[in-house]
């Protein structure tokens, strides 16, 4: 009933500021802008944190990757140098494995070059089970900190990159559902 439904909205709110405060603190210096995206995929966790972890892999699920490649194995420190389709205000970006926890489902990455504006970004994704309409779902949330470029706002850059953020969320939801069928 509606108590029922309001009483699980409010728990899954609740859990959710509860994981951002744990793992989406982002301590921000200077001219800095820091966000976190949460999306709900109709999946089970590990389902969607098999295309999460790759760290080999991203274009598994990001539209914009058109091709990766890594120096060494999926190890903290490992660097990915990705490559992006046309059309982007980039075509390379280079970046560092920070974070992986298999147990706690925290994937964590820097940017530490690249032909792109983006300087000193850095995100972290988490993944957590929880209930969607009475089936096994995943909640994910995607936070990230970046210096603003110079000529650029604070809301601009946020803006910015939290649109491309929403692009990978729904690409991650949507191939993570169409493998869940
Ligand atoms: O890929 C991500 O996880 C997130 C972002 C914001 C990546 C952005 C990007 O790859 C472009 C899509 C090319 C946009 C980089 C590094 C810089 C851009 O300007």
């Amino acid at each position: 009933g509606w108590w029922a439904d309001d009483m699980s909205l409010n728990v899954c709110r609740t859990m959710e500021a509860e994981y951002v405060r744990r793992h989406h603190r982002h301590v921000t210096i200077g001219n800095q802008c820091s966000s976190a995206l949460v999306k709900h995929i109709k999946a089970p966790v590990h389902l969607v944190w098999s295309l999460v972890r790759r760290f080999d892999q991203p274009q598994k699920y990001k539209p914009f990757v058109s091709r990766c490649v890594v120096q060494g194995d999926l190890e903290i420190g490992s660097v990915r140098e990705v490559n992006v389709k046309s059309g982007l205000p980039a075509t390379t970006s280079t970046e560092r494995l920070e974070l992986l926890d298999d147990d706690e489902h925290i994937f964590g990455i820097k940017i530490v070059g690249g032909d792109h504006r983006l300087q000193n970004y850095s995100s972290i994704v988490t993944v957590h089970p929880e209930c969607i309409d009475g089936r096994s779902g995943t909640l994910v949330i995607e936070s990230f900190v970046v210096d603003v470029p110079d000529g650029n706002t604070k809301d601009e850059t946020c803006f910015f990159v939290e649109a491309l953020i929403k692009c990978n969320l729904k690409s991650l939801a949507d191939v993570s559902e169409r493998l869940a069928i």
